[in-house]
């Protein structure tokens, strides 16, 4: 019995310090990302989160990437969907260039979704917005830069969307930004670089 005292005391010590480190480091991560998934979740609930989270986003490898051209006219749609060309819960067209003063109409073709600025991914003095769940919404662009906006149902999915407007003049800082709030994706966790790097 006395002889293993010593193994059995280093073998605890181990854990304990082990232990301590990765709980401190992850403990922080984890309460502040629980606080981000609160308020994006607290106003309409999870439901729809239950029935998709099995769901697996084929992705794509990032050496095909295309890059996005400049679209064509003043105003665009960007439909709101369940399912599509890349993916579940997603907007269509997910990365769009389009020229300074143009008008997005983002269009609720299923339900339960919406389109909301992300805090920190818009141009410096660009206005954001929040649209109710279910409903369309025209959103006219008169900053120029990179807006990263979601839908806050599927914000954990990575249902997010990319606006180029103009010139990518923030370009490095949303790269920081969404180097962090991928954090916040529990699934589809690639989808945000990959579409930032189509611009
Ligand atoms: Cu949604």
């Amino acid at each position: 019995m006395s002889h293993l005292s010593p193994f059995a005391f280093l073998v605890l010590m181990s854990l304990v310090l082990v232990g301590c480190g990765a709980g401190e480091s992850e403990f922080e991560l984890t309460a502040s990302q629980k606080i981000q998934v609160d308020e994006r979740t607290a106003p309409v609930g999870s439901v729809m989160m239950a029935g998709q989270i099995s769901i697996v986003n084929a992705g794509s490898s990032q050496a095909d990437v295309k890059k996005v051209s400049l679209s064509e006219g003043s105003e665009h749609i960007v439909k709101m969907l369940n399912s599509g060309d890349g993916g579940n819960m997603i907007f269509e067209p997910a990365v769009i260039k389009v020229s300074k003063g143009d008008t997005i109409h983002f269009k609720a073709v299923d339900m339960a979704h919406n389109s909301a600025t992300i805090e920190g991914m818009i141009p410096e003095g660009a206005a954001s917005w929040a649209s109710a769940l279910s409903q369309d919404v025209s959103i006219t662009l008169d900053a120029e830069g990179v807006y990263v906006y979601q839908c806050d149902p599927h914000a954990m999915m990575a249902m997010v969307g990319v606006i180029q407007v103009g010139e990518a003049v923030n370009m490095s800082e949303i790269q920081a930004s969404a180097n962090q709030h991928k954090s916040n994706f529990m699934m589809n966790g690639d989808r945000l670089s990959e579409y930032l790097s189509q611009l």
